[in-house]
């Protein structure tokens, strides 16, 4: 518990201080809150959502958790602490107190759900996003940080709140998706899981249920997404493009969520600065994840393309053909 203290002090020096403040006292004056996290989620956003949660409903706070889209909680999400604190979009009250806007880089990653902001008397947005619009009364933005559930790491400091085994285990969760499994990370990273796993969470476990395990049918997914994936070595001036398109039919009753993942695996070609990967939503509508190693900073193409996101990873929605899409991202790449 020493090493916590003294840990604690540290990171409370920082900068974005007196925001971090303002956020503690409006969250020790919410009457009631909505928790709000970003559509399809992932297990940063939902584990920073819950973990919030859990500070405020320990204070006898009414919280809601919840996400516009989909309607409910992908069950890989369903081993996360107090889970059962998440409501359906339907079920979110029309106005409370306080909302608070977890891992959102723009209101338009709430979905539906971004009406509740006007509604509540203040709107806090915590968020790691460098292209974030900065949509709430309050933001307490730090680009800097690995993920979201670093900046809640902090907010539980400033707040005096003990991080238990529950909350750890939500932090833990969003912290080891968002680093790629402390690949791409800094040292205040390891630290805070160092801290985390000291709580006694079972950090293996929960990498594992979160990151590797799929279903039987993903194999057949992957195997005919990833034949068809196109390597263009001239592209980003000849740093190399390498993209994939997931349509519809690929997915074949898999969880959306699996989608997520091809990323992953398409990026790792050695010939390609920058990876890109179509996902069909419907026809002529795609979402695109955008990866890169080094030196390009995709989120600048993606903010050109309508979407946003980090240098090394980002992400926009186009209503076009694959082949159109493609030919844009080329042409942003330069
Ligand atoms: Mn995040």
């Amino acid at each position: 518990m020493a090493e916590a203290a003294v840990g604690s002090h540290a990171q409370c020096i920082t900068d974005g201080q007196e925001e971090l403040e303002h956020v503690a006292a409006l969250l020790r004056s919410a009457e009631s809150a909505t928790v709000l996290c970003h559509v399809f989620p992932d297990a940063d956003t939902l584990g920073s959502g819950l973990a919030v949660a859990i500070a405020l409903s320990r204070w006898g706070v009414p919280v809601q958790v919840s996400f516009a889209e989909p309607l409910t909680l992908p069950d890989v999400f369903a081993g996360l602490p107090h889970s059962s604190m998440i409501v359906s979009p339907d079920e979110v009250a029309a106005d409370t107190d306080i909302v608070i806007a977890v891992d959102c880089g723009s209101a338009d990653r709430l979905g539906a759900l971004a009406d509740r902001l006007a509604a509540a008397r203040a709107s806090i947005v915590i968020d790691h996003h460098r292209s974030n619009t900065r949509f709430g009364t309050v933001n307490y933005i730090d680009p800097s940080a690995d993920s979201t559930s670093m900046l809640i790491a902090r907010l539980y400091d400033c707040l005096g709140e003990t991080i238990d085994e529950d909350v750890a285990h939500c932090l833990y969760a969003g912290l080891v998706t968002d680093t790629g499994s402390f690949r791409w990370c800094g040292p205040a990273a390891h630290l805070l899981a160092a801290r985390l796993i000291g709580t006694g969470i079972n950090a293996p476990v929960i990498t594992r249920d979160l990151l590797d395990t799929h279903p039987f049918g993903r194999l057949a997914m992957l195997s005919a997404v990833l034949g068809d994936a196109q390597l263009l070595p001239d592209a980003a001036g000849g740093q190399g493009l390498v993209y994939t398109t997931v349509r519809v039919e690929d997915m074949d009753g898999l969880p959306e969520d699996e989608r997520e993942t091809v990323v992953d695996i398409v990026r790792t070609t050695g010939e390609a600065e920058v990876a890109a990967v179509l996902k069909q939503l419907g026809p002529g509508r795609w979402s695109v994840s955008l990866r890169s190693k080094q030196s390009v900073d995709v989120a600048r193409v993606a903010k050109a393309l309508g979407g946003g996101g980090h240098a090394r990873s980002a992400g926009f929605t186009a209503d076009d053909s694959a082949d159109a899409i493609v030919a844009a991202i080329v042409r942003e790449l330069g």
